[in-house]
């Protein structure tokens, strides 16, 4: 399977996916395109023009929770997912929770929209609030059964905390804010095999 993956810097959208890629020892090509340009064949075939975008033996597939998915289930070892039916919809729950609810909302683009006169610079602090009132609002759903995110396993539902979670701390939040999301961050990065496939890995 021929697998090209076209990729921006700070997109924490991709960030999810190179993780999941590299964690699984996938074979792909990495594009890296530009974030505010993402070049003619993104703006052709990712519906909003935006990244990630992958072609699979040259066909497009966008939405970085399809890709998820599609990885998982073409090299489902080590898994990222769980065999049992709730607790993947569990750990669906919460990548849907950050993919949907949450990151939308504070895109550059969207944010853009509403206030088209500002820098990104000046987007910070609304971006860095809304990841930060929300994440505090998530946190309750999470580590129920031990540090990692869903169950006892690391998922998929692992990175799509972390990398968000760190997000804002781009954005600007610090860690002591959010302590239980930097716990979890330092959880995972204690495990080598999750460290060294982690695109942002400190
Ligand atoms: N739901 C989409 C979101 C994609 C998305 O928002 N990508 C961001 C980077 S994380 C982007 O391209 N932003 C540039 C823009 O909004 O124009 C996915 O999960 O792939």
């Amino acid at each position: 399977m021929d697998i090209r993956f076209y990729h921006a810097p700070d997109a924490n959208c991709c960030e999810r996916l190179l993780w999941i890629l590299d964690y699984k020892s996938v074979v792909y090509e990495r594009i890296d395109v530009g974030l505010g340009d993402v070049g003619p064949l993104v703006r052709l075939h990712s519906p909003f023009a935006r990244v990630p975008l992958m072609e699979v033996n040259g066909i497009p597939l966008s939405e970085s929770m399809a890709m998820a998915e599609f990885i998982e289930e073409i090299a489902p070892n080590p898994p990222l997912q769980y065999t049992d039916a709730f607790a993947r919809a569990q750990v669906r729950e919460i990548c849907e929770a950050i993919n949907s609810s949450i990151h939308p909302q504070q895109n550059g683009s969207t944010v853009k929209y509403f206030h088209p006169d500002w820098s990104r610079e000046q987007m910070r602090p609304l971006r860095a609030n809304w990841l930060f009132i929300n994440l505090e609002k998530l946190q309750s759903r999470l580590w129920q059964q031990s540090q990692f995110v869903v169950g006892d396993q690391f998922t998929m539902a692992d990175i799509f905390v972390s990398i968000i979670y760190r997000k804002a701390l781009d954005l600007g939040r610090v860690a002591t804010e959010l302590p239980l999301y930097e716990q979890h961050w330092q959880f995972l990065m204690s495990h080598a095999a999750i460290r060294d496939a982690c695109p942002i890995a400190t």
